[in-house]
């Protein structure tokens, strides 16, 4: 799964189970994600338990392993481990790549947040497969922190050599512009997941990035 880039035109959605607006259980919401068209998810509850989580988690990646999802666990390196996920994402502060790698192997995915450039020009001395950088506009879901904009994504794409992940305040009005900046990926949770038509919802997001891909915008 590694070395391949998978996330070439893909639709990251990340579902995150603190979120007070979701409406429907983990597993229907997965469902609804995977119907609408999702290349990749990756699960996040920072409130949760850890045999809560391993417990959500391994019924989730029964989901997602039939129909060739991707899955990547949020910050927890022993859970990712536990349950064989595809992958992990990191934060900054969570643990070194480095011990990641060596506790997940050469073959599983491993993803960082970076947030603005220096970040994600130190993201490639390191064993990493992609950056998410961000939040790239205000985003409802992490209303604290400041948007980096998208020149400042451009330049990143530049002259980083990594797959990119935009994530951060995207939606429907603002994700032709960011795919207008040639990123591999985009990360979505409140344009997907804080609406009744979430499927409907994600298949329009999947057919921009996939016209995209083709030269349509
Ligand atoms: N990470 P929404 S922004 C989880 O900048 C997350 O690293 C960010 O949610 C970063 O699509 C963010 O609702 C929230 O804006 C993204």
């Amino acid at each position: 799964m590694r070395g391949k880039n998978i996330f070439r035109h893909s639709l990251y959605a990340i579902l995150d189970l603190d979120l007070p607006y979701l409406k429907k259980d983990p597993f229907s919401l997965t469902k609804d994600l995977i119907c609408g068209g999702i290349d990749i998810l990756q699960l996040r509850a920072k409130s949760l338990s850890g045999n809560y989580l391993v417990d959500i988690g391994m019924k989730i990646k029964k989901i997602t392993k039939k129909k060739k999802v991707i899955f990547i666990i949020n910050d927890r390196v022993d859970i990712a481990k536990a349950i064989d996920a595809d992958g992990v994402h990191l934060g900054q502060e969570d643990l070194p790549v480095n011990l990641a790698r060596r506790i997940l192997g050469k073959n599983k995915i491993i993803g960082l947040s970076t947030h603005n450039l220096y970040q994600a020009k130190r993201a490639q001395l390191q064993d990493i497969d992609y950056i998410s950088v961000g939040p790239v506009f205000k985003s409802p879901t992490k209303p604290n922190l400041k948007p980096l904009g998208i020149e400042t994504l451009r330049k990143i794409i530049e002259i980083v050599n990594l797959p990119i992940v935009a994530i951060g305040g995207i939606n429907l009005r603002n994700i032709q512009l960011v795919l207008s900046s040639g990123v591999e990926s985009i990360a979505l949770i409140s344009a997907i997941l804080r609406t009744r038509e979430i499927v409907s919802k994600v298949k329009l997001f999947k057919r921009l990035i996939t016209n995209s891909a083709y030269g349509n915008l």
